[in-house]
């Protein structure tokens, strides 16, 4: 998923990294006071906003040169780029209530063990990180050696030592090593569903223990993949990737080409902040296009379009830019306030992909 092998140096010189640094959150620091961090303006006139066309399409048929629209049975229109084909938009597919099913379940089942996430390698599986970090836990290193029996196979790295949650200030444990359950939460970087992407070793490993993708979020991506795909032909789920975006973080160029049909589409599902997205051509030295992605929006990448780079130079956390307006309208009840708390500043991505 990551191409490696291509110098820093040549890297820094494509057009798609320098697409990448344009849009890319740096801060003002002609601001004197350190404490506090204002963005630097960008220049946001060349991204393509799918939602504003769709409104002007659904106003008076109007689009913009270069742009299709499918006739598909979604609530939501289907737009497509003559000069990419294989890549599909559709702006608000998602309901608010299905943004709002999958934000929880992003951050409570989608990382439970056996489904691996980026906090695998330093701390083993970790379970209910989410209510440990409501509960104002920490996770501590357990010194005492554990014995093979009771070992998890999921285990990375763990040297014989275990991490547990505690709840205890004793003062025992300040000689322990820890990290607090909701900084981990906001170092939670992806989680992985159905079967496990290693990322060491850029391929799918099948022996990695795993279930299946939910069935709820199998039959939506089958739904929504059917523009991507001739008649007749269906999408079988295998695996997902969900991907956790605090402020600042981005997601470098890449392609996603360690599965074996690539007729067949990725579909990506966006909630929570407004992000800029990169569409790039066939090699890093094509210029991107870049188009806004927001809460409910979903992408389809299949065929000629599962060769282009792509990309998240940016997520917009702040009030103004988030654009999270109706999951805040939704997410009023009391146990739905931490998912709040955390989506107002966060950006989750679900691409779903068929493996074989
Ligand atoms: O976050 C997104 O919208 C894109 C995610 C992506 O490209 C990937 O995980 O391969």
């Amino acid at each position: 998923m990551y191409e490696s092998g291509k110098k820093k140096e040549e890297l820094e010189r494509t057009a798609f990294r320098k697409c990448e640094k344009k849009y890319k959150l740096y801060y003002d620091d002609s601001i004197k006071n350190k404490k506090i961090k204002i963005p630097k303006p960008v220049d946001l006139t060349d991204v393509v906003d799918f939602r504003s066309i769709l409104d002007s399409h659904n106003r008076n048929g109007d689009l913009p040169h270069g742009v299709t629209v499918l006739n598909h049975n979604f609530t939501s229109p289907v737009f497509s780029l003559q000069n990419r084909p294989g890549f599909y938009f559709i702006p608000g597919a998602l309901s608010v209530e299905k943004q709002c099913t999958l934000i929880r379940e992003s951050l409570t089942d989608f990382p439970q063990p056996p489904n691996r996430t980026n906090h695998n390698a330093i701390y083993g599986p970790i379970h209910d990180l989410f209510v440990a970090a409501k509960e104002g836990k920490v996770l501590i290193e357990d010194v005492s050696p554990i014995s093979s029996s009771e070992a998890d196979p999921d285990f990375g790295h763990r040297d014989g030592k275990g991490w547990t949650f505690t709840t205890e200030k004793d003062e025992s444990l300040r000689k322990c090593k820890s990290i607090s359950a909701s900084a981990l939460l906001r170092k939670l970087r992806w989680s992985t569903l159905g079967l496990q992407f290693e990322w060491s070793k850029r391929n799918y490993d099948v022996s990695l223990p795993h279930n299946k993708i939910p069935e709820a979020l199998c039959e939506l991506a089958k739904q929504l993949a059917k523009p991507a795909l001739p008649a007749g032909v269906d999408f079988q789920p295998e695996a997902a990737i969900v991907n956790y975006f605090g402020s600042g973080d981005t997601l470098g160029g890449h392609l996603d080409d360690m599965e074996a049909d690539w007729s067949m589409p990725i579909v990506s599902l966006s909630l929570g902040c407004k992000a800029i997205f990169l569409l790039g051509g066939k090699c890093r030295e094509d210029p991107p296009l870049a188009m806004f992605l927001r809460s409910g929006d979903v992408v389809l990448m299949a065929g000629e379009a599962r060769e282009c780079f792509h990309g998240v130079p940016r997520i917009f956390t702040d009030r103004e830019n988030a654009e999270i307006g109706p999951l805040e309208e939704q997410l009023t009840h009391e146990d739905d306030l931490c998912f709040l708390k955390y989506i107002q500043t966060s950006r989750i991505n679900i691409n779903i992909r068929q493996v074989f």
